[in-house]
């Protein structure tokens, strides 16, 4: 399901009718501002939205497929071009932000050979952009040689994702800035795979080690379906539509407050996990396939994946008289792996570097050099056991979520064979996985999930990478009233937050259409 990203001709083919009467207004706001700043009118908008995971949390980065859907904010960016000077050494970006008094307007030069300069140990409001200006220039020059010549532009930005709350605001600047430089610079029909492959690979240039989900939700989405993201053999999406339920099934994505950065906390959690699932992808291909097999070099962050161990391993038992009499369907090649993982990795204290270095036949330098030197990690002790039983339940569970989907066997009126209540069930294992396995959870969320639950949600659980940020719950529309009124008084009236904080703690989500251009007449 790749093709070009659309071209929208009304507002109306970007977002859901409810949306219009605030987003007009917004989009008007951005062109009128850009004319007044730059004292010309913006050629095209380029815009990309935020997300929420459903299902599947903690996995892409292990190259398992996952169900998350686009949100309707986003990130816009009103864009001019005009040819660099025949010559000139350098190109101009000028970037401001409609919020000029929060983010300040840049002006810098890129060399027209050279790389653009990103300092990823400071946090500034271009650094995603300069990421997205990065990858895309690599590309061009790869694909029309070094005659290739940049264009100077002029763009001001509007983003509305809340930054920091687990709705991926960063996928959202990356990808609609890639978006943005690719039209800008003449490449007007940009191919969504090529768009998502190269806003994830920029993404990892600004210090975290993270998968696609975000950036193929975000390029891929399409109005009133969620997104099912695949990214072995290769990256792919295709829509699924929640079928019709009466009451609607709603997602409410319900923010925490507590903020995680991963910028700052990535040593011991988000980049930790991505080390300690390759670790043991590499661990249980050594203790468990033939000696001498080396793991597929693949599109993980470190470039091994328990995906990768998986194929291996039912690879080589195929060899096998026995195995190879049955051929297993994908569910029951994960219940097998999930058996495997329980009965090698039996540590439940976690593995030190002596002892994995040791399965591996390195030296503890070798194992850090193949894990830990592209981004550093701090820890004693890596709990291969618990991250590799979540990531294989997790995989089984989104397959279960899929099929719940596209094979209801409910009526639509009435909920009488309990499919909500099983789709609910398979977020509240998620949540139990991620709490107790892999240990991205925190107290605030893990009661945020209990309060709903008890007022009335079929299913809760953090989304994203967590340690903070938001909780997706699934709640019937005649329940979304009495589940908010619980959260208020057990959870927010004991928090001191902002009334900006207050209108957007509970938000009921509808899933919207990713990636788009416009023109502006
Ligand atoms: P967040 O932090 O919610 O944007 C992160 C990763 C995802 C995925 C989830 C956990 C980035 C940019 N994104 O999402 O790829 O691994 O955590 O499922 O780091
Ligand atoms: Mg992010």
């Amino acid at each position: 399901m790749s093709g070009p990203v659309p071209f929208a001709n009304t507002l109306s083919d970007v977002y859901p009718a409810a949306a219009l009467t605030t987003e007009a207004p917004r989009w008007n706001n951005l062109v009128t501002k850009f004319e007044a700043l730059y004292g010309h009118p913006a050629s095209f908008v380029a815009r990309s939205p935020g997300r929420v995971n459903i299902i599947g949390e903690h996995i892409d980065y292990s190259l398992y497929s996952v169900l998350p859907m686009a949100i309707t904010a986003d990130a816009l960016f009103a864009v001019a071009a005009t040819p660099a000077a025949p010559g000139a050494k350098t190109f101009r970006i000028r970037i401001a932000n409609v919020e000029a008094d929060k983010f300040a307007a840049k002006d810098f030069e890129v060399p027209v050979a050279g790389d653009v300069d990103i300092d990823a140990t400071q946090f500034e409001w271009t650094n995603y952009f300069k990421s997205g200006l990065r990858g895309v220039l690599q590309l061009l020059r790869k694909k029309h040689g070094e005659a290739f010549r940049p264009v100077n532009m002029e763009l001001l930005m509007d983003g509305n994702v809340p930054v920091g709350g687990g709705l991926s605001s960063s996928a959202a600047v990356v990808s609609a800035s890639a978006l943005a430089v690719m039209v800008a610079n003449g490449d007007t029909s940009v191919d969504k795979k090529e768009l998502t492959e190269l806003a994830i690979v920029s993404e990892r240039a600004v210090g975290v080690n993270s998968g696609g989900m975000d950036q193929a939700a975000s390029v891929f989405s399409e109005q009133g379906a969620a997104l099912y993201v695949s990214f072995s053999p290769e990256l792919s999406a295709r829509p699924v539509k929640f079928p019709p339920t009466s009451p609607e099934l709603c997602f409410v994505i319900v923010q925490s407050f507590v903020t995680s950065n991963k910028q700052v906390t990535g040593p011991i959690h988000y980049n930790l996990r991505v080390v300690e699932c390759s670790m043991a992808a590499a661990y249980l291909n050594a203790v468990l396939n033939p000696a001498g097999v080396q793991l597929p070099e693949d599109a993980g962050p470190l470039g091994i994946s328990l995906q990768g161990f998986h194929e291996t391993f039912f690879r080589h038992q195929s060899g096998s008289a026995a195995a190879a009499a049955q051929t297993l369907s994908k569910e029951e090649e994960l219940k097998k792996l999930l058996a495997v993982a329980e009965a090698t990795l039996t540590q439940e204290e976690g593995y030190t570097r002596d002892e994995v270095a040791a399965v591996l036949g390195i030296t503890v330098p070798e194992l850090e050099a193949r894990f830990m030197s592209r981004l550093p990690v701090r820890a004693e002790r890596f709990k291969l056991r618990q991250r590799a039983v979540h990531v294989f339940s997790e995989a089984l569970r989104v397959l279960g979520f899929l099929t719940l989907l596209e094979r209801p066997v409910h009526t639509g009126a009435s909920d009488t064979t309990g499919f909500n209540a099983q789709l609910g069930e398979l977020l509240n294992e998620t949540q139990a996985s991620c709490r107790d396995l892999y240990e991205c959870s925190c107290a605030e969320l893990d009661d945020i999930c209990a309060i709903s639950r008890a007022a009335g949600a079929y299913g809760a659980r953090v989304t994203g990478a967590g340690w903070g940020g938001c909780s997706v719950h699934l709640v019937p529309a005649d329940r979304v009233a009495s589940v908010t009124e619980a959260l208020e008084r057990e959870y927010f009236s004991k928090r001191e937050l902002t009334a900006e904080q207050r209108a957007s703690a509970v938000v009921v989500s509808r899933p919207a259409t990713g990636s788009a251009l416009y023109y502006v007449k």
